[in-house]
């Protein structure tokens, strides 16, 4: 591998939205790695930056090994007719991946192809993915992995704010809150230098964090100043419900706020009077007292009662629900009700989670999306977007099938016979796993673009090698809608090719006439023209801008940047949004009532249990990258059940055996941990890996009717020892199959 420069490449960490400043300084000698490991080109120290303040975690420290991993896809790859994954050149691949279009599209329409993109795309990727969709395969179907990811939390803030920038503000505002409710969100481990924002809170004793696991995080908020509360999995509906009671019946509605700035105060006030505290404990498990105190302490610190501010942030643990819109929306009522939105040192927030989590939802590889998070159904959008990329109005197709919804659909009869997979691991990380891997193998042509050759990959027709993060340039949005360059460091290895290239060589190969550019920043160009006049608006951006603002000492831009108006100024970005009113019709902020429901798949006799799933320091996502990173592999090398004791003893399972849990889609199993951070009616599982510990074998894929979301944190299981042979899969696990070099 050779590298194009010899200066430090400023640029971010390739895993998640806090997108931590880092410098990739090339190894002028090949630099000795580990284990006698292929020499990492590049050295990776910290930055500087405002979101990780010079810190990062494990993963940002060692993400150079995934660059050089042994088996990094670094040729096209072709299923030979042995069933093999063998070597190909560009050229006989992307025919046989347009050949397979025609074919399939031929016999079942536009439709019969279908396109699964990601939150780690660049903007460039994820905006020319969705175009190379709608304007050269023509399909409805595109959707991408954010549907797993923050969905819910983006419908809530669209429907109560009228646009979904995950923190409407500067991550460093949070420093000076004297009081954070932190719900389903675990930072310690899954953004560990986010936790330093926290200090402020943490010191006024204002620190609140719900989660039915005391983990890393709850424990910082354990310490006597905070509140840890600990809500049976699945009810935190039920804790904002009450906490919003106390709020009103204590008379700490801010209602100044609520009367100039909201709308829909009494119905909301109405709806939550059922749910006293000594009501709600019942259903979720919190002290009545703990409830009120969250209540005051949160409303002690709002700016109406003098307080130096609040923040209402919520994560996976609450979205990933069958009424995780509902949730979240229940949040943003407590928050508007403590007038805490709109106004400097106080908001709501979610902790977007991919490092493009927030500029992969904006750019148009969402269902019902396109570029500047316009609607596809609106013609005004439909009309300014087929004018940037030159097609006519009416060939843009309609909305589509999310996520879910889509991977279901799979080569089923009137579904779609052929699938593109850019940036996502669905095997591992899609819910009820086992019967996406069913529609995959039902497919006439599966086509992956990745750099590693991931459980997915490993099922495809074809695999097309890409660059990863420190052989681009392009843009990403971190979780606070603030617009940041990747920059190149090193080149890509063997024939590896940046995805812009892919789409735009497909796109003549289809015969398509539309412009495919592969320069990323005029890619950008393009996209900032598309986003113009739209909510996420970009097209006061450029990466020369970009470039230069940060020259002069800037840490990016936020959205909305429009570009300049009549005067010629340029527009500053938008650090913090909603100051001046909220982008509704009559600019007020909708309260919304909500209620109770409970998770789709509830306990009960046969599976008196409750499974809740999520993710540990070490590892991301499906794994496919870090499984493969030594340093991480060796901390946490295999899946583990949390159990508490009781539970254990309960069950028959000690510390360290082999647990089976079972779901109404299956059965997994993996090591018993002993651990009092759970409830004792609460298995907690990490589902980082494939195999027989995969715990998306057993997620339920109920999804929330609004956005769409898997029900990814909570279903019931049954608990038992493992005293039979383990279930063997029906087939070989794909990650044991031998890869071509
Ligand atoms: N190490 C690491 N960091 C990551 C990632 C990763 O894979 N690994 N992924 C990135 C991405 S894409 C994302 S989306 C973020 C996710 O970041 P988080 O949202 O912090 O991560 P999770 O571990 O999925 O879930 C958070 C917490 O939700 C809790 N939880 C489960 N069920 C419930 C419930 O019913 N109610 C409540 N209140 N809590 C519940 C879990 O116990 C867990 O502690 O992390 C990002 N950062
Ligand atoms: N049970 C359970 N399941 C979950 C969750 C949970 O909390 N519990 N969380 C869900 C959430 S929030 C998320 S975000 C998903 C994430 O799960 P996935 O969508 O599977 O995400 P990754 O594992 O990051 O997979 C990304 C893949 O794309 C590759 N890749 C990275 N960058 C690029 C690129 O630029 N181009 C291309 N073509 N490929 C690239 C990587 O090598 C990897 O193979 O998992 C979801 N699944
Ligand atoms: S917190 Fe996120 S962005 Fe920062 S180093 Fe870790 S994985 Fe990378
Ligand atoms: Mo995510």
């Amino acid at each position: 591998m050779s590298t194009t420069t010899a200066a430090p490449a400023q640029t971010h960490c390739p895993y998640c939205a806090l997108q931590c400043g880092m410098a990739l300084t090339p190894a002028g000698e090949p630099h000795a790695a580990p284990d006698g490991r292929a020499p990492l080109p590049v050295t990776v120290s910290p930055r500087d930056f405002p979101t990780n303040a010079g810190g990062l975690c494990q993963k940002g420290w060692t993400s150079a090994s995934v660059l050089t991993v042994p088996d990094r896809v670094t040729t096209p790859l072709l299923r030979g007719d042995d069933g093999e994954l063998a070597p190909a050149s560009w050229d006989d691949a992307l025919d046989v991946v347009a050949a397979g279009v025609r074919r399939v599209q031929a016999a079942h329409g536009p439709d019969g192809v279908a396109v699964f993109g990601g939150g780690g795309l660049t903007n460039e990727k994820a905006y020319a993915l969705g175009k190379f969709a709608r304007t050269v395969l023509r399909t409805s179907l595109i959707d991408y992995n954010g549907r797993f990811c923050m969905s819910s939390a983006a419908a809530a803030g669209n429907r109560a704010f009228g646009a979904d920038r995950g923190m409407p503000f500067p991550l460093t505002d949070l420093g000076g809150a004297q009081a954070v409710l932190l719900l389903g969100s675990n930072p310690a481990e899954t953004m560990p230098p986010f936790v330093q924002h926290l200090a402020g809170a943490r010191e006024a004793g204002g620190l609140v964090v719900v989660d039915p696991r005391r983990s890393a995080t709850a424990r910082l908020a354990d310490d006597g100043q905070g509140i840890h509360v600990q809500p049976v999995p699945g009810t935190d509906m039920v804790v904002l419900l009450a906490l919003t009671h106390v709020v009103v019946a204590e008379g700490l509605v801010d209602r100044a706020f609520a009367d100039e700035r909201t709308a829909g105060h009494d119905d909301v006030v109405r709806s939550v009077s059922a749910w006293w505290p000594e009501r709600a404990e019942t259903v979720c498990g919190v002290p009545a007292e703990t409830l009120r105190r969250v209540a005051r302490r949160l409303a002690a610190a709002s700016p109406a009662r003098g307080g130096r501010g609040a923040y209402v942030l919520t994560g996976r643990g609450v979205e990933q629900s069958a009424q995780g819109t509902a949730t979240v929306t229940a949040a943003i009522n407590l928050a508007l009700l403590l007038g805490l939105v709109g106004r400097p040192g106080s908001g709501y927030g979610c902790l977007t989670g991919q490092g493009n989590g927030q500029g992969g939802r904006e750019h148009g590889q969402k269902s019902d999306q396109l570029p500047g998070y316009r609607k596809i159904d609106d013609p005004a959008a439909r009309a300014h977007v087929a004018a940037v990329w030159g097609v006519e109005e009416s060939t843009i197709p309609g909305p589509g099938l999310p996520a879910v919804a889509l991977l279901g659909a799979l080569g089923t009869p009137g579904g779609p016979q052929a699938l593109f997979v850019h940036g996502s691991n669905v095997l591992v990380s899609a819910p009820n796993a086992d019967l996406v891997r069913e529609r995959l193998a039902a497919l006439d042509l599966l086509v992956v673009c990745d750099f590693v050759p991931s459980e997915t990959a490993l099922m495809a027709d074809v695999v097309l090698p890409v660059t990863q993060w420190a052989e681009e340039e392009g843009t990403m949005t971190s979780l606070e809608g603030r617009v940041i360059r990747r920059r190149q460091a090193v080149a890509a290895p063997g024939q590896a090719r940046s995805e812009l290239w892919i789409l735009a060589e497909l796109a003549r190969r289809l015969g398509s006439d539309v412009a495919f550019p592969t320069e990323p920043a005029v890619v950008f160009d393009e996209l900032a023209r598309a986003s113009r006049g739209g909510i996420a608006d970009y097209s006061g951006l450029s990466h020369a801008r970009l470039d230069a603002h940060e020259e002069a000492g800037g840490t990016g831009l936020y959205w909305p940047c429009p570009a300049p108006g009549t005067d010629g100024a340029e527009h500053p970005g938008t650090p913090r949004m909603f100051l001046d009113g909220f982008p509704t019709p009559d600019g007020r902020a909708r309260l919304v009532p909500v209620d109770h429901a409970g998770p789709t798949d509830d306990v009960r006799g046969d599976a008196p249990t409750y499974l809740v799933t999520g993710r540990v320091l070490q590892h991301y996502q499906s794994g496919a990258q870090t499984r493969r990173v030594p340093e991480l592999d060796r901390l946490v090398p295999e899946p583990y059940v949390e159990i508490h004791p009781f539970l254990g003893l309960r069950v028959g399972v000690a510390d360290g055996d082999r647990v089976r849990v079972t779901s109404a889609r299956g059965a997994v199993e993996a090591v018993a941990r002993w651990t009092d951070v759970v409830r004792p009616e609460v298995v907690f599982m990490p589902f980082h890996w494939s195999g027989p510990g995969s715990v998306n074998r057993i997620t339920s894929d109920a999804v929330d009717p609004i956005s769409s979301m898997p029900e990814f944190k909570v279903c019931a299981v049954r608990v038992e020892p493992v005293t039979t042979t383990p279930p063997q899969a029906a087939e070989p696990r794909p990650d044991t199959k031998e890869v071509p070099a």
